[in-house]
This record gives C-alpha cells, sequence and structure tokens, in this order.
C-alpha cells in the first residue's frame, strides 16, 4: 500500500466512524471534578472518557482537569459554570450543589440511610430521577450518579466516641448543611474548599475533618495527617457525572445514547471501586497508624439524636415532598 493510499483510507475509516456516531467533528470536552487526580472520582471521570472515546471512534474525548482548577478552585461553583454552559461536563458531590440547588441535600441529611442498598435505591432510582428533574432546570444534565461515600469524621485531639468528644473541636467543612450538624454536636466548624483542607489539617489550622474513606480519605492520604477516624456513618455523599444542557441539545438522539451509556457504565464501576476501597479500608488505615473507632448501635443511636435539629432545619429547606419519597423508598428497601 502506497503512503497516500494508506492515509485515504485511515482518513475514511476515520469519517465514517464520526458519521456513524452522528457527530460533526472530532471535539474534546472538558470535565471539571474538585478532588485530587489518585481519587475514585478521577478514575471514574476517565473511564468515562475512555468509553466515549471508544464508542465513537474518537470523534469525542474528554480531557479531565482535577482540583476544581476550572473553577479558580472554588468547588462550589462548579456546578453553576456547567448550568450557563462555561464548562462541558462536571463529576461533583451534591453537597457541593446546595448552594445553587438546596434540594439537593437530601441525599446527605444525617442518618439518613443506613445501608448502600436504601442508598441505590435512591440514587438508582424514582428519588434520584426527582433531583435530577430539578437540576435540569438549571441547565444540569444529570447522566449518572456515582459515589463519594458515608462521611466519617478525623482529628488530631481525641478519640470520637460520643456527641460529647465533638465538643469544641474545629472542623473543616465542606458545604453549608454541615455547618448546622457541628454545630449541632458543639464542635468550631469552619466551611473551606477541599484544595485548602489538607494544608490547613498540616498547619494545626483546624483540628479535623470529614470525608469518605474510599473515595477521598485514602487516596488523598489524610492517614498521613490525622490520627482518630471515628466511623460514625453521618452523612451520605452521592456524586453525579453531568453535562451541560446547551451542549447536550447539541447532539442527536444516538449520540445522546452514547453519552448517556457510558456515563452510566464509567459510574457504576466508580460506585464498585469506591465500595471495596471503603471495605478494605479501615485495617489499611489502622496499618497505617490511625486510630480508627466504630461506633456500636448504640453510640449510633446517640450521634442521630444530637443531630437531629440539622436534619429537621435541613429537611424543611428541601421540602416534605421530596424528604417523604426518599423515606419511603429507604423504608422499602
Ligand atoms: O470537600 C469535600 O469534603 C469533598 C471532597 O468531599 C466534597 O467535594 C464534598
Amino acid at each position: 500500500m502506497t503512503f497516500a493510499r494508506f492515509t485515504t483510507t485511515a482518513l475514511a475509516g476515520v469519517l465514517v466512524g464520526a458519521l456513524g456516531a452522528g457527530v460533526a467533528a472530532a471535539e474534546t470536552l472538558r470535565l471539571s471534578h474538585n478532588v485530587g487526580d489518585t481519587t475514585t472520582w478521577h478514575q471514574g471521570a476517565e473511564k468515562f472518557g475512555e468509553l466515549l472515546a471508544e464508542r465513537t471512534d474518537g470523534a469525542i474525548t474528554v480531557r479531565v482537569f482535577p482540583n476544581a482548577q476550572l473553577s479558580g478552585g472554588d468547588q462550589m461553583r462548579q456546578a453553576e459554570m456547567v448550568g450557563r454552559g462555561a464548562l462541558d461536563l462536571v463529576v461533583t458531590s451534591a453537597i457541593n450543589v446546595t448552594p445553587l440547588v438546596p434540594e439537593m441535600a437530601v441525599f446527605s441529611l444525617p442518618y439518613l440511610y443506613s445501608s448502600y442498598d436504601q442508598v441505590d435505591a435512591t440514587t438508582q432510582g424514582a428519588p434520584g430521577e426527582m433531583l435530577s428533574d430539578i437540576l435540569a432546570e438549571r441547565g444540569i444534565v444529570v447522566l449518572a450518579w456515582g459515589e463519594n461515600g458515608f462521611r466519617e469524621v478525623t482529628n488530631n485531639v481525641r478519640e470520637i466516641r460520643t456527641p460529647d468528644d465533638m465538643r469544641g473541636l474545629n472542623m473543616r467543612v465542606a458545604g453549608p448543611m454541615y455547618i448546622d450538624v457541628m454545630d449541632a454536636l458543639g464542635a468550631n466548624p469552619q466551611q473551606m474548599q477541599w484544595g485548602e483542607t489538607l494544608t490547613a489539617l498540616q498547619q494545626g489550622v483546624v483540628d479535623g475533618q470529614e470525608n469518605p474513606i474510599g473515595a477521598v480519605i485514602i487516596p488523598q492520604q489524610v492517614y498521613e495527617l490525622q490520627r482518630y477516624l471515628t466511623a460514625w456513618h453521618y452523612s451520605y455523599d452521592p456524586i453525579f457525572l453531568g453535562i451541560s444542557q446547551s451542549k447536550w441539545d447539541g447532539y442527536d438522539a444516538d449520540t445522546q445514547a452514547i453519552i448517556r451509556d457510558a456515563a452510566v457504565e464509567a459510574m457504576a464501576w466508580q460506585r464498585e471501586i469506591t465500595r471495596e476501597g471503603t471495605e478494605a479500608g479501615i485495617a489499611f488505615l489502622r496499618e497505617q497508624g490511625m486510630e480508627v473507632y466504630e461506633p456500636t448501635e448504640e453510640e449510633l443511636a446517640a450521634f442521630r439524636e444530637a443531630t437531629q435539629p440539622a436534619f429537621d432545619t435541613w429537611a424543611a429547606r428541601v421540602g416534605p415532598e421530596i424528604v417523604d419519597a426518599f423515606q419511603e423508598a429507604i423504608a422499602a428497601a
């Protein structure tokens, strides 16, 4: 085969692939997320990009930007930027969207869930769709729900066994609802970007923080900076992979189906690896020298009771229709 013939054939292959996928020209979509590139969020985002490139024969590729780089380090701004089309894609967790859409706080209400089955009955079912519908009104199309996980508390001062042990601790938190939860426990909460948190922990600006084990604490090596962890499962935090409505509307139905399928598959895999990492996580953290405490059912009930005021405040903000739908799905799971 001559060189000219080879290039023509190769080019035709690319064009047929692109047209087959209903895409006019090759493009690279920008995906923003707000944690490091060692996390399962990042891996899930990369997986989505791989599947999409494969299934569109390279016509659509994804470039993943970690650490909220594209929103100037502001993890809360990403959703709003996707909504107005300034970002193509986002992977972020529900709590980060609450300034824009307060209803997103429903997932993270303290002690709403006590198992992954209950979680899946909402994020993968009709209750999750209620939230997707609300996000669509803000220009964000939810393609699939993934997992940040059950958030566990860490600190450098003492072991936490009772609500009283939280008293007076300086706690970094991500979002507004967690301020109210920490207040209810008598801690001193400070809202801070995740991008600034590791340094703040290292310098002792705060005593502690709360995050999921598999998705964040292990991949971001929080165990290097914190001595105590209590697995109190106080709040569940899902992530979602979303695309801007304006981008979405530019694709034909076939391309939309390819994009959605890739997202669903990537996020299902992301949930799986996050749960695996969490399951193996407690033993790993102990090996790293952390003192990990797993509260009894009775102790968990005391945390649940102490955080009830924050639950009530935020349940009212979310609205009874949504909270009831979640609680019914959870009761049936
Ligand atoms: O900032 C956090 O704590 C994180 C990474 O879990 C969120 O994005 C909410």
